[in-house]
C-alpha cells in the first residue's frame, strides 16, 4: 500500500464535538461554524471514518483554558461583556471581528476541548496522527480576543504536548500570520513556530515579517515567511517543502502541529492566494511523509463549500484514500446542494484571481533565510 511506501501504517484519531457547529458569529460575519457540520458530513459520506477512530471529546474546562489565558479576560468572555477600553476606535475594531455572540464561551470550550484531547492522545501514544478541524484559532492572545479567535486552542494544545515532548514544531499555512501562537512561545526554544502567510501592511494582522525571529532563549525559534499575493501551487511548494524539510532535520521535533487554514485557497472570500485543493493538500501530504507524531488543525476558510472540500480531501490524504475516493460529492450527503456551483466536484479548479507577485528571487531569499536560521540553532 501507499502507507508502506511513504512510512509505516499510522494510527489516526479524529476529534469532533458536533455542538461546535451550531454557533453564529452574526449575520454579516465571514466566520461560519456551520462549515464544520458540512465538513464532518462530507467526511462521513465518503466513509472515511473506517480509517480512523472517531472521538467526541468533552468540552475544555475553565482550568484547562486558564493554563494559557488570563482569568480576568476569561471572566469577561464567560459574562459576554468586554471591559470598557478608553480608545473607542480600538473597541469598534475588536467588536466587529470578535463579537460576543450567544454562547461564545461554550463555543470556545468545544473547539478547545477537541484540541486538548487530541494532544493527550498523542502524549499517550494512542495515536500517531490526530485531527481536529474545529481548532486552529491562532490569533487569540493571553488576555485579548483577535481575528475571530477568543481562546487559543493551539497554544493550550501545545502546552499539553510539552508535558511529554521536549520540542514541538508548529507550522501554519492559514493565509494569516499565526501571531497568537508565535507570541505565546516567542521566548522559548521548546516550540519552533513557522508561519507562511500573506503579508501586506493593510492585511490582517499586519505582523509576521522575517525580522520577527524570537527573543532570549527563543531567538531563532520563530520563523516567518511573508508571501506576496497570488502565490500558485508551484511557488508555494517551492518554498514550503525545502523549508519544512530542513526545519524537521535541524530542529528534530518530537511532534508537529499543522494549522491548515483553508483561506490560503484560491477564491477564498478573505484570501489573496491562488492555491488549488491539490496545492494546499500537498502541504499536508508532505508533512505527513516526514513521519513524526502529527496534530492536524483547521483555522480560517471563508468560502464554506471550499472549506468542506479542502478538509475532506485532506482527511482522505491523511488516511491514504485521496486517490481512491470519487471526485463527485456523494448523492446521499444532505448538504450536497452546497456544492452545486461547480457540478458537485470534490476538487474543482479554482479561478486565479491574482497575478503571482512572488518572484523566484524573492522565494529563494525566503529559503535562504530559513537555511541561515537553521545553522544558528542547536540543542
Ligand atoms: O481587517 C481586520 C480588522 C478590521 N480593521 C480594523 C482590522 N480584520 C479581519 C480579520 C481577519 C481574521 C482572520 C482569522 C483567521 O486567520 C483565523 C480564524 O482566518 C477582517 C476581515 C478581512 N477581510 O480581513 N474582518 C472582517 N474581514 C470582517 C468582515 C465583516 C464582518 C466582520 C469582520
Ligand atoms: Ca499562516
Ligand atoms: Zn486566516
Amino acid at each position: 500500500t501507499k502507507d508502506d511506501v511513504i512510512g509505516r501504517k499510522r494510527n489516526i484519531m479524529y476529534f469532533h464535538n458536533e455542538n461546535v457547529a451550531a454557533f453564529h458569529y452574526g449575520p454579516h460575519h465571514p466566520m461560519k461554524p456551520f462549515r464544520l457540520a458540512v465538513t464532518h458530513s462530507l467526511i462521513l459520506h465518503y466513509n472515511l471514518q473506517h480509517y480512523f477512530t472517531m472521538v467526541e471529546p468533552p468540552p475544555a474546562t475553565y482550568e484547562e483554558i486558564i493554563a494559557f489565558h488570563d482569568t480576568d479576560y476569561i471572566e469577561e468572555l464567560m459574562a459576554g461583556k468586554w471591559r470598557v477600553v478608553p480608545d473607542e476606535d480600538a473597541v469598534d475594531g475588536t467588536a466587529d471581528d470578535v463579537p460576543l455572540f450567544d454562547g461564545v464561551y461554550d463555543y470556545c470550550t468545544y473547539y478547545t476541548g477537541s484540541t486538548i484531547q487530541a494532544a493527550k492522545a498523542l502524549n499517550c501514544k494512542w495515536a500517531d496522527i490526530v485531527i481536529n478541524w474545529s481548532g486552529g484559532l491562532h490569533h487569540a492572545k493571553k488576555a485579548q480576543a483577535s481575528g475571530f479567535c477568543y481562546v487559543n486552542d493551539i497554544v493550550i494544545g501545545i502546552l499539553e504536548l510539552l508535558k511529554h515532548n521536549q520540542r514541538v514544531l508548529y507550522i501554519d499555512i492559514d493565509i494569516h500570520h499565526g501571531d497568537g501562537v508565535q507570541d505565546a512561545f516567542y521566548f522559548t526554544s521548546r516550540v519552533m513556530t513557522a508561519s507562511f502567510h500573506h503579508y501586506h501592511e493593510k492585511f490582517f494582522p499586519g505582523t509576521g515579517i522575517v525580522k520577527e525571529k524570537g527573543r532570549s532563549d527563543g531567538k531563532h525559534y520563530s520563523l516567518n515567511f511573508p508571501l506576496r499575493e497570488g502565490i500558485t501551487d508551484e511557488s508555494y511548494a517551492y518554498v514550503f517543502k525545502p523549508i519544512v524539510r530542513s526545519l524537521v532535520k535541524f530542529y528534530d521535533p518530537n511532534v508537529i502541529v499543522l494549522q491548515c487554514g483553508a483561506d490560503s485557497l484560491g477564491s477564498d472570500k478573505l484570501g489573496k492566494f491562488n492555491l488549488s485543493f491539490n496545492g494546499h493538500g500537498e502541504c499536508i501530504r508532505f508533512v505527513k511523509s516526514l513521519n513524526r507524531p502529527l496534530m492536524i488543525l483547521g483555522g480560517g476558510g471563508y468560502r464554506l463549500r471550499n472549506v468542506a472540500r479542502c478538509w475532506t480531501n485532506e482527511t482522505a490524504i491523511i488516511v491514504g484514500q485521496d486517490d481512491v475516493i470519487s471526485d463527485i460529492i456523494p448523492e446521499i450527503d444532505p448538504y450536497r446542494k452546497c456544492f452545486a456551483p461547480e457540478h458537485y466536484k470534490l476538487r474543482p479548479e479554482l479561478p486565479h484571481r491574482f497575478r503571482d507577485a512572488n518572484t523566484r528571487e524573492f522565494l529563494d531569499y525566503l529559503i535562504g533565510v530559513a537555511e541561515e536560521r537553521m545553522r544558528k540553532i542547536e540543542h
